[in-house]
């Protein structure tokens, strides 16, 4: 820690931005969930993690908005480097099932495909009370944590920590693609596609607000429509607003009006333009900016709102390094503003 030199090379030491904080010292977690069973269309978010991190070494240590940003405590649990063989194997069988789910089997009449996709809830079960159970120690310890995914379905555990944990509601902030509202999907008990459902079934979440949504079916249209708790930002809107003169600025005050006082920020990478994100699981044209969104975390961390948790999800490396890049520039980016944010709220 004395040796510490932030405009050095960082050292590959396992820790997000080569920072030199243990577990224990921590005041921030990164809890990487190593789990893409569900997704899709594409594989490879169970990677994320592992991209982020590495590319979280070219990274300089250096935000407009905060001075020595190194000295922010923050560590990343490395027990998930062991789960990737264990993700691989699932991922086998999960694509068999819904390879044969898309060649329009059905599972009742498949004693087999029925085993595997019992086989595979179960597994992602126990993946998901894990998650529950190391957040909700680390909550207890007085650590905020940032989840890193993985596909949709893995900070499902990180919810019903923050449901058991929290005295007051909180409202979630989900930037993405996709609703994820639907009510089950593929035969999947957790599935990427329902995270946002699963969620606003808990009495602790009082608000989902989604920005970004441009990939819908009608049942979930239908629910955003009527859902008491839901509001949506669909990215039609917003963008047709800003076409005609609104501004963004704007915009991210009534987003940040819609939420109530303790905010929780579930961000699927893939409300990008899959420009920053072209090998996630489920990429679909338009999107935000890079910074817009930084500028409505600016905002929004700013804001009098409290931040209570976080999760990035759905980062997938391809062939390149790019979208870990954008992962770990993105994740560097919450880092900051949660603490900006907890520096109000001391
Ligand atoms: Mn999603």
């Amino acid at each position: 820690m004395e040796n510490f030199n932030p405009n050095d090379v960082a050292v590959r030491n396992g820790n997000f931005l080569g920072l030199p904080y243990t577990i224990d010292e921590a005041e921030y977690v990164i809890f990487p969930v190593c789990l893409d069973v569900t997704t899709s269309y594409k594989p490879g978010t169970s990677n994320g993690p592992k991209a982020v991190v590495d590319a979280s070494y070219q990274l300089d240590l250096f935000h407009p908005e905060l001075k020595e940003v190194w000295k922010i405590k923050l560590a990343l649990d490395q027990r998930y480097v062991k789960d990737t063989e264990e993700n691989a194997h699932l991922r086998e069988l999960s694509e068999s099932y819904i390879s044969f789910l898309e060649q329009g089997g059905e599972v009742d009449d498949n004693p087999e495909m029925k085993e595997i996709l019992q086989h595979l809830n179960e597994a992602t079960q126990k993946v998901h009370d894990r998650t529950y159970r190391e957040i909700k120690k680390y909550l207890q310890q007085g650590k905020k944590v940032i989840l890193l995914g993985g596909d949709h379905s893995t900070p499902i555990g990180y919810f019903n920590a923050l449901n058991e944990i929290r005295e007051k509601p909180f409202s979630i902030l989900q930037i993405d693609a996709h609703a994820d509202l639907r009510n089950a999907y593929e035969g999947f008990k957790h599935s990427h596609a329902s995270i946002c459902y699963n969620a606003i079934q808990l009495d602790k979440v009082e608000k989902l607000v989604q920005l970004g949504i441009r990939d819908i079916c009608e049942e979930e249209v239908t629910l955003t429509q009527n859902h008491p708790k839901v509001k949506t930002f669909f990215d039609w809107q917003i963008k047709e607003q800003m076409h005609e003169g609104k501004t963004w600025s704007k915009i991210c005050d009534e987003i940040i009006a819609a939420l109530g006082d303790e905010v929780y920020i579930t961000f699927d990478i893939d409300g990008f333009d899959p420009k920053y994100c072209p090998n996630t699981g489920t990429p679909v044209p338009g999107g935000f900016e890079f910074y817009e969104i930084m500028y409505l975390f600016k905002k929004l961390s700013a804001s009098g709102k409290k931040f209570i948790g976080m999760d990035l999800v759905e980062v997938a490396p391809g062939n390149d390094e790019w979208d870990g890049n954008v992962g770990a520039r993105t994740l560097f980016n919450m880092m900051v503003y949660y603490h900006l944010n907890s520096l109000k709220h001391k």
